[in-house]
């Protein structure tokens, strides 16, 4: 409708601006004075030309020096544009993008900001298609702008295209340079100092490799892990934050040194770490590390035995997953028969459940990483979320791809059960705080609303059965090492084990 009303707009300008002209050419006098307003009548019509291609749901692909074909996806919404949060982005979403920019299909989705961080406002989030829509606005998402994201979490896509014809007009794709191992590059050791926080134990990250001078480190990939070994190597506890901005104050004078640090996470010493043989790190002034230590930290432990133990096979009508249904616990099919059958609800879902029970063993609470105010409340289940992606459930098959779709549940932290002695602090209900304290569990029964994974599309097989807690490090831990359990499961027809459970990182 409103196109068709533009489309009007544009025939009567047009009508207007040939009637100026044939009036101009009849009357010489009046020429000057009008061209103003033809020029003015030129201008308008362009712009209501321009509108029409900038429609409603348009997308373009921003951030990338190599070509059109890739890059962080923005959507035209209510004229402006802005960014998709990568949260639930994957593979089918980036289908779906590819096709609509008139591409073949997906190479890669991309996230974390992959081709820079989000320039405007986001959105979408939270964004489920199931591969077979024809424009990512047509996907189920949380509601235009509504995203608790940081501006690092912007989504991407690269898209197939055409190898041979791109290759004259865009330049060979920049290789990941090669590592080496930082001691081996600088035989005499280096030396950490910590730069502009607010107190010692936090600041831009300053090394000092071999007799060079000091220097800032790039903050391109620099993550939880690497900060660890800096708070550790420096004596200052564990890492509760990684930066990879000039957060700590500009050091324009700083040289830097040394990009694309990689470590373990459990070295000693920041020289056991690999790092780019040759420097590269675009936009070096901002684009700084920083880390924040702590001595006091919390230690999530994830209860594989207790996985074991509960895990089990539910079929389970729709009709009673429809609360679940809105929380995004079912697997996308579900919403397929829901929209094309009559009796959906009727239809039934084939459930793997099992207890989630997560012990902190730190010495410092384990508190959200979304501030109280920003906490979603939601109807269904008549209780707030604190942390949007704070467990993770993934079916893998024996190629390492996810066949299930895991879904990133959210959760309400709490002290379910305390350890003698520690009395249980964070409660739920009444807007309570949201926390895990030390020494105590926060247990999600198998027998609660989303404590699964919908199997119902799986074939039956020999699976891997991961579960990760604080998958994306987005709250500081002692270890991660402890945070998931990577299992075994057997599933037939009639039953679904699940053993041999080893820890692991998410
Ligand atoms: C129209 O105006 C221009 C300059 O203003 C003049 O050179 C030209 O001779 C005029 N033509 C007629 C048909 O009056
Ligand atoms: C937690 O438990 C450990 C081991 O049982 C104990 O050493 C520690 O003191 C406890 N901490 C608190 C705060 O209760
Ligand atoms: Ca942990």
């Amino acid at each position: 409708m409103r196109v068709q009303l533009r489309r009007i707009r544009i025939a009567f300008s047009l009508i207007v601006l040939l009637s100026i002209f044939e009036f101009c050419m009849s009357n010489n006098d009046t020429w000057t004075r009008n061209r103003d307003r033809k020029i003015r009548v030129i201008k308008k019509l362009k712009k209501d030309f321009r509108k029409l291609k900038k429609q409603e749901g348009a997308l373009q692909l921003i951030g990338s020096e190599n070509g059109n074909y890739e890059g962080n996806v923005e959507i035209l919404h209510d004229g402006k544009w802005g960014g998709i949060c990568d949260d639930e982005w994957d593979d089918l979403e980036a289908r779906v993008v590819c096709r609509q920019l008139g591409f073949n299909g997906a190479i890669k989705a991309t996230t974390y900001g992959h081709f820079g961080q989000a320039r405007r406002r986001y959105w979408m989030d939270n964004v489920y298609c199931d591969g077979s829509e024809d424009e990512i606005a047509k996907c189920r998402f949380d509601g235009w702008g509504v995203s608790d994201c940081g501006s690092n979490e912007a989504a991407g896509v690269i898209c197939l295209h055409d190898e041979k014809t791109e290759a004259s007009s865009s330049p060979i794709p920049r290789e990941e340079s090669p590592k080496a191992r930082i001691k081996d590059t600088h035989q005499q050791g280096i030396a950490l100092r910590l730069f502009g926080g607010r107190v010692h134990s936090e600041g831009q990250v300053e090394i000092k490799l071999g007799s060079g001078d000091w220097s800032t480190v790039c903050g391109d990939s620099w993550s939880i892990f690497e900060a660890a070994v800096v708070c550790r190597q420096l004596g200052l506890g564990y890492a509760s934050d990684a930066i990879q901005t000039n957060f700590f104050g500009n050091r324009e004078s700083m040289p830097m040194s040394i990009s694309g640090i990689q470590c373990n996470g459990n070295e000693g010493n920041l020289a056991e770490c690999l790092h780019d043989k040759v420097v590269d790190c675009p936009g070096t002034v901002e684009n700084v590390a920083g880390v924040i230590c702590q001595r006091e930290m919390a230690d999530l432990v994830f209860d594989h035995i207790e996985l074991m133990r509960t895990a089990h096979l539910e079929d389970r009508q729709l009709y009673w997953l429809q609360c679940a249904m809105e929380e995004n616990c079912v697997a996308s099919q579900a919403y397929k028969v829901q929209q094309e059958s009559e009796n959906w609800h009727l239809e039934t879902r084939r459930l793997l459940r099992f207890t989630a029970r997560i012990l902190n063993a730190g010495t410092a609470d384990f508190r959200p990483s979304v501030p109280k105010h920003l906490w979603e409340w939601h109807m269904c289940h008549m209780h707030y979320h604190s942390m949007e992606v704070f467990a993770t459930f993934d079916v893998i098959d024996s190629s390492g791809n996810k066949v299930a779709e895991g879904h990133k549940a959210s959760f309400c932290l709490e002290d379910n059960q305390c350890m003698p002695g520690v009395q249980p602090r964070y409660k739920c209900a009444n807007y309570g705080d949201q926390g895990i304290s030390v020494n105590c569990s926060d247990i999600y029964k198998h027998n609660i609303d989303c404590q699964w994974v919908d199997i119902s599309e799986l074939e039956p097989g020999h699976y891997t059965l991961k579960v990760a807690v604080n998958p994306e490090f987005k709250v500081g831990e002692m270890s991660f090492d402890n945070n998931a359990a990577i299992c075994r499961l057997l599933y037939t027809e009639t039953f679904a084990t699940v053993h041999s459970c080893i820890m692991g990182r998410p």
